[in-house]
C-alpha cells in the first residue's frame, strides 16, 4: 500500500495530515482525554467498557495510508495501537458476547460523530484501534485518546475520540435522508465507494470547493 506510487482512483497527496471534520463537528472537541472507555452495547448478552485489558493484548505498529473522501490523502501514517480483530476476539467476543447475528456495527466519537461499517470489514488484519499517531500519543487533533483506523476505507468511518460501539443485528440509516448520499455503507477506497447513490466523480466535483476550508 505505501510502497506504491499511485494513490487510489481520485485521490491526491497531501504533504500534511490536518484535522478533519464536517462543519458541526470540527470544533467539537472530546471531554475525556485520559482515560479510554469504549462501551460495548446493542445486541449483545451483556453491556462492557474496554479500558485497561486493552493493554494486555498484542500492541501493532502500522504504517499505512489515509484517504479523505474529500480528495485528499496523506501517506506513510505510523499508528501504534490494538488490532480491532484481537479486540473482537480476545475481549468482546466473551464479554459482551455479541449476537451472532450482529454484523452491523455503529461506532461513535465523544463529539457525537458516529458511523457503521460491516463486522467483516472491521475484522480485517489493518484495522486498528490506535492510541498513537508517529511515535506519539494521539493528540486530540487526531483522536485521542483513541480512534478507529480503517485504511481500506475513506476517513469518515475512522471515527476518532471513539467512545461507543453498537453491534446490531440489522442495519440503520444513520444520516437524514437529505445528507445520506454523503455516506456509503462501505466506503472501500479501491472501489471508490465515496458516495450512496451519486457517482464518484460528481462527488469529487462537489467537494473540490470545501478542501481547502476544511483542511
Ligand atoms: N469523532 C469524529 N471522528 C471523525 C470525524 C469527526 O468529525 N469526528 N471526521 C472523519 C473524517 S471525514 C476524516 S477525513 C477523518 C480525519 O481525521 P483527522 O482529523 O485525524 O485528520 O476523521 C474522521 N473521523
Ligand atoms: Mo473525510
Amino acid at each position: 500500500m505505501n510502497e506504491k506510487a499511485i494513490l487510489p482512483p481520485g485521490q491526491f497527496e497531501l504533504d500534511q495530515f490536518p484535522r478533519f471534520g464536517l462543519t458541526p463537528f470540527a470544533y467539537r472537541y472530546p471531554k475525556n482525554i485520559d482515560t479510554i472507555s469504549i462501551r460495548v452495547k446493542g445486541d449483545v448478552v451483556s453491556e462492557t467498557v474496554l479500558s485497561d485489558q486493552l493493554s494486555e493484548l498484542e500492541r501493532v505498529d502500522q504504517v499505512s495510508d489515509f484517504h479523505c473522501v474529500t480528495t485528499w490523502s496523506r501517506r506513510n501514517l505510523k499508528w501504534s495501537g490494538y488490532r480491532f480483530r484481537d479486540v473482537f476476539e480476545s475481549i468482546i467476543q466473551p464479554q459482551a458476547q455479541p449476537d451472532s447475528e450482529a454484523g452491523f456495527v455503529i461506532i461513535r466519537g465523544q463529539d457525537g460523530y458516529r458511523t457503521s461499517m460491516q463486522l467483516d470489514d472491521l475484522l480485517a488484519a489493518d484495522v486498528l484501534l490506535a492510541d498513537q499517531l508517529n511515535d506519539a500519543p494521539l493528540s486530540i487533533e487526531h483522536g485521542a485518546p483513541m480512534r478507529l483506523v480503517a485504511p481500506a476505507h475513506y476517513g469518515y468511518k475512522s471515527i476518532k475520540h471513539v467512545e461507543k460501539i453498537e453491534f446490531c443485528c440489522e442495519s440503520r440509516e444513520l444520516f437524514p435522508f437529505g445528507l445520506r448520499f454523503l455516506i456509503h455503507a462501505r466506503g472501500r477506497v479501491a472501489l471508490e465507494e465515496r458516495s450512496s447513490g451519486a457517482p464518484a466523480w460528481l462527488v469529487r466535483r462537489l467537494y473540490k470547493p470545501f478542501i481547502k476550508p476544511t483542511i
